[in-house]
């Protein structure tokens, strides 16, 4: 079977891990330009101030994804270029960096995805409260406006938010993301509230300008598995789905909070401030969703805790992904498990729980349609004479490719696969150490860029539309 002529094949990227440029051009200063320069929060020290340079080398990258047949490129758009602090005046240079983008994708056919705001957020609203602050939700709203007209001609497919459980899990529970707060559970679940307020707030305009194009927004998708069948372990991976899945998707597709969570909030004290406008806002913007987008690494192993609360040991190291730490309410924890197998970084690599995540997804939400915006292996790569094999990467994609097919052959509602990332870029708390893409990025070498292995398989499956898959 090949894959249906209307599924995208496509690949991503974001402002701050690719762009550089941090302070051309009007551009605005960013909690991430701050936060990444704060001694011990990134790995090695290293921050986004050059990246790998895409914000002058757009022209060449986007020819290599030509080249590689790509034909939708999903990045996003640093709100700091098109709005300086964030919730002022417009900055004509940033729509016109932005404008040269889409055009050269265009130039090739291919389609821009735009997400609007992947974790760099304006200094001054990141000083004013950050995501705690309504001020920051509507102020997304305007600039979301802002977008739709300058660029709402081209782009048909947008995502509002990236990953919303990682900037606020990290920002207000960790501390390994800005604004950098531990245990901060209150702060927490009002983040996340004023999100998906930002959110419905700009889905609602974008319905009303009459643009036609899709928008929705994109989230971990990180299905949670009890390690065995003892009922303690299944109540556990119950409760985490409910707390890492159900809370972010609930909001956005059922226009509603999940009781299960609402009656354990309301308990703690947590129960973020609200008003009854807004829960009704959720509810009329539920339906107006056009699809959401996951971000699928890795499924989570559960196990319930007994024996009470951990606390949570906070440090760069345990915030990057690797199962081990407990619930923030002290319930589960997530383990790695013998017979599974994993990333270098320990991140578990199953395409099993890719497939049984998403059949999850349409027993509980229906047939809203999805992308994978995300997937893909973070590695050291192999070098050998010269040429990047990166052949465990081909492996990971192909098998979850494979996942995908299966899905759209049992009518789940598929209609894209982004590759993370289209080019080696920097790891959020990982650097440049981990790799990703199908470009390879030399860093002693003058940000050269040269083709890996994966480059040419992916091309070959996108030409052959994965038929041989
Ligand atoms: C997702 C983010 C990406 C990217 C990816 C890989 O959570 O949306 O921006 O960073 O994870 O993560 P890492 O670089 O930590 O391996």
């Amino acid at each position: 079977m090949k894959f249906p002529k209307d599924f995208l094949f496509g690949a991503a990227s974001a402002s701050y891990q690719v762009e550089g440029a941090w302070n051309e051009d009007g551009k605005g200063v960013t909690n991430w330009d701050v936060f990444s320069k704060i001694p011990g929060k990134t790995f090695e020290g290293t921050n986004g101030d050059v990246a790998v340079d895409h914000y002058h080398r757009y022209k060449e990258d986007v020819r290599l994804m030509a080249e590689m047949g790509l034909e939708s490129y999903r990045f996003s758009i640093s709100w700091a270029r098109i709005i300086p602090d964030g919730d002022g005046e417009i900055n004509a240079r940033g729509i016109e960096f932005y404008n040269n983008l889409i055009d050269e994708c265009l130039k090739y056919g291919i389609v821009p995805f735009v997400t609007l705001y992947h974790w760099d957020l304006p200094l001054p609203l990141e000083e004013d409260g950050s995501w705690t602050n309504k001020r920051t939700a509507n102020a997304f709203a305007k600039y979301a406006e802002v977008c739709f007209k300058a660029f709402g001609d081209r782009v048909k497919h947008w995502i509002t938010f990236n990953e919303t459980i990682v900037f606020c899990t990290l920002g207000y529970l960790s501390g390994a993301h800005p604004p950098g707060l531990i245990n901060a559970h209150k702060e927490y679940f009002q983040a996340t509230h004023n999100v998906f307020l930002a959110h419905a707030m700009a889905v609602k305009k974008y319905k009303e300008l009459k643009q036609y194009g899709e928008i929705g927004i994109t989230h971990v998708f990180n299905p949670a598995f009890s390690v065995d069948g003892n009922e303690e372990n299944l109540f556990a991976a119950n409760h985490a789905n409910y707390y890492q899945t159900y809370w972010y998707y609930d909001p956005i597709l059922k226009g509603e909070y999940p009781k299960y969570v609402l009656e354990a909030l309301e308990e703690k004290g947590l129960t973020p401030n609200w008003t009854d406008g807004e829960l009704q806002l959720l509810q009329e913007t539920a339906g107006m969703n056009d699809f959401i987008g996951l971000n699928y690494y890795q499924p989570a192993r559960v196990e319930r805790i007994q024996g009470g609360t951990e606390a949570i040991e906070v440090s760069r190291d345990n915030s990057t992904g690797r199962p081990g730490n407990p619930s923030f309410d002290g319930v589960y924890r997530t383990v790695m498990m013998d017979d599974k197998v994993y990333t270098k970084w320990g991140w578990e690599i199953s395409a099993e729980g890719f497939l049984e995540g998403l059949r999850m997804i349409k027993e509980r939400y229906g047939d809203v349609k999805l992308y994978i915006t995300e997937n893909g292996l973070g590695d050291e790569d192999p070098v050998i004479e010269d040429e990047i094999m990166d052949v465990p990467r081909i492996k990971y994609i192909e098998e979850h490719l494979k996942a995908v097919k299966t899905a759209i052959s049992e009518g789940i509602n598929l209609k894209g696969y982004y590759a993370w990332s289209v080019i080696d870029l920097l790891s959020w708390l990982n650097g440049y150490k981990k790799q990703y893409g199908f470009i390879y990025v030399d860093h002693h070498n003058n940000l050269a860029r040269k083709k890996k292995l994966s480059f040419h398989w992916y091309k070959q499956i996108i030409e052959t539309r994965g038929e041989e898959l």
